[in-house]
């Protein structure tokens, strides 16, 4: 980074602060990952030059025949991984993949079925501030208070009742297994679209260890980042008879020009996520997520659903005495990195909540293993246990910092941008 070291040094150093913060920082936050150099090399590239409204072969500007190839390799790559009959990789997020489906299906004021965000749903599944909550009629389904988990059968009452257009299925925050089978039942029970976001686990699907959602639901949707470990941005994924609704629904219905330098990074990451690593990766993420939640249950933590059967978890910090935000907060200062989340029927706001949200992907990225998630879930028991002590906190921080440096990420980045 020569060049902007020399021209723009305020945003050189911000990047480079940034490189510290993620190689001396345990990232726990369960949407989060670290690319390939190859991903970070193929976004950083001449592709984001160029405009590309349209789809290969039918572009509104000349000079595509190279962005072309990209997003060819991208949907080609995308259709292979999850079995898919139709691929469109343009949307810039999975927020706007999600208002794609929206937008082609529904008309303002039809009913939707989805997963209720204090429960472990999505902002994009209808909260009242998102387009998705102002626009249409969210009928919200939730886990049952016994088990933290979902219902089907309460699910399925629900759609008799309310007749959803649309049935989402899709979480943020859910830990265990989602059964795409069971809601393709309810669709059919009442005439209803199955629509699953896949976001969080998309690299589970395409490892072949989730079911995936392909086989059950008219669109599937997803990001390319979280579990998937592939630049920022979204895709989606349909049945054939739906291709051309859904690619006039992101063009040019929803984006303009499509970020070419992303989609060149999203085949990259579909090439890797072809590879059998990819596969051994994941299966070492649900390892992870499992050694780590069985700790903190030594320890004495209440995990939300009894545990999980995913990349993530959640603790109920109740009966520690603390907050949500106070442990992300004070966390955060011995270099771990959490975010606050509501556990189900969480009598707290939002904004303090009772529970934190814990993933195992950008750390099992680093290559660590089963030993250093019982070595994680003391560091953080140890702050828990003690958030008012600072040097309690300084130790945890410089404990936290000998353990990173023994997973460095991106072959000494640091020293390499300092020269
Ligand atoms: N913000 C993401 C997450 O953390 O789950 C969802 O979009």
């Amino acid at each position: 980074m020569g060049n902007l070291k020399r021209k723009d040094p305020e945003v050189y150093r911000a990047i480079l602060e940034e490189t510290k913060r993620e190689n001396d920082n345990l990232e726990l936050i369960a949407s989060e990952n670290f690319v390939s150099e190859e991903v970070l090399e193929a976004q950083g590239s001449v592709m984001t030059n160029k405009y590309a409204e349209g789809y290969p072969g039918a572009r509104w500007y000349n000079g595509c025949h190279n962005v072309d190839i990209v997003e060819e390799l991208a949907i080609e790559r995308a259709k292979k991984l999850f079995g898919a009959e139709h691929v469109n990789v343009q949307p810039h997020s999975g927020t706007q993949a999600n208002m794609v489906i929206y937008f082609a299906m529904l008309k303002p004021g039809d009913t939707v079925l989805s997963m209720d965000l204090a429960c472990g749903g999505h902002l994009s599944h209808g909260h009242t501030h998102n387009f998705s909550g102002k626009l249409y009629n969210i009928v919200p389904y939730g886990v049952s208070r016994k088990t933290e988990m979902l219902d089907y059968d309460e699910i399925a009452s629900l759609a008799k009742l309310h007749k959803p257009k649309m049935i989402l299925a899709g979480a943020s925050a859910y830990p265990r297994l989602l059964d795409f089978k069971a809601f393709r039942r309810i669709a059919d029970s009442v005439g209803a679209i199955l629509f699953v976001d896949m976001a969080h686990i998309a690299g589970l699907i395409a490892a072949g260890l989730h079911q995936n959602p392909v086989e059950y639901a008219e669109f599937v949707t997803s990001t390319t980042h979280k579990t998937m470990r592939g630049p920022r941005g979204g895709f989606v994924m349909c049945r054939k008879e739906f291709a051309k609704k859904i690619d006039q629904e992101v063009f040019p219905g929803l984006q303009g020009g499509p970020l070419m330098h992303v989609i060149a990074a999203k085949a990259v990451c579909f090439k890797e996520a072809l590879q059998p690593e990819f596969k051994e990766y994941q299966k070492q993420v649900l390892k992870n997520s499992k050694a780590l939640s069985s700790e903190f249950a030594k320890l004495g933590y209440r995990l939300v659903a009894r545990g999980t059967d995913t990349h993530l978890f959640l603790l109920d910090l109740t009966s520690k005495n603390i907050t949500g935000k106070d442990a992300a907060t004070v966390l955060d200062r011995a270099n771990i990195t959490v975010n606050k989340n509501l556990i189900p029927f969480d009598t707290k706001s939002p904004f303090v909540a009772s529970g934190v949200r814990i993933g195992s992907p950008a750390i099992t990225t680093r290559g660590m293993k089963e030993a250093e998630m019982r070595k994680v879930a003391r560091l953080i028991d140890r702050v828990i246990s003690d958030p008012q002590n600072e040097s309690n906190i300084n130790a945890v921080r410089s404990d936290v910092k000998s353990l990173a440096k023994k997973f460095p990420l991106y072959k000494n980045l640091v020293k390499r941008m300092e020269k």
